[in-house]
């Protein structure tokens, strides 16, 4: 069933830099509403966990280094449609590729340092969810 919920992270490069405000600003802008939202930082066994699913990818080693070098900004999402329409939004993985207006068009600077990270199913939406939340801090 669907739940209407989706996870995002704004990625180290987007803290960096200085750009939490505004993409807030475009997630707000787009319809979705604030369910969970904190500044955070993944240790390598987070990131490893995070993202096992790419274990055996050639990239995997670079994505635990960058996702865990600084601050990550971890979110719930809720509107109709989220995963799918919040993926329309930040847009394809590599910016090069990314629709104009996406989010990673826009903040993005490379395949690996993306800008923001959206669930791909709402199984995942919910284990993503549930990695960086607890129930008394969604809302
Ligand atoms: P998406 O974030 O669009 O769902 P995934 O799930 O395929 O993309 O990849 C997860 C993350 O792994 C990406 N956001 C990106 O940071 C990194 N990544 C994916 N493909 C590559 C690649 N070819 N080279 C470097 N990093 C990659």
């Amino acid at each position: 069933m669907a739940t209407n919920r989706t996870f995002t992270m704004l990625k180290p490069d987007a803290v960096e830099n200085g750009h939490i405000g505004a993409i807030l600003e475009k997630i707000n802008a787009s319809g979705f509403r604030i369910v969970a939202l904190k500044l955070t930082q993944m240790t390598i066994a987070d990131a490893q966990a995070f993202y096992a699913i790419h274990n055996e990818r050639p990239f995997f080693n670079d994505l635990v280094e960058f996702m865990t070098r600084g601050p990550i900004v971890a979110a719930i999402l809720e509107k109709e449609n989220a995963v799918e329409d919040f993926r329309t939004l930040i847009g394809a993985t590599n910016p090069a590729e990314a629709a104009e207006g996406t989010i990673r068009k826009l903040f993005a600077t490379s395949i690996g340092e993306n800008a923001v990270h959206g669930s791909d199913s709402d199984e995942n939406a919910a284990i993503e969810g549930a990695f960086h939340f607890s129930g008394r801090e969604m809302f």
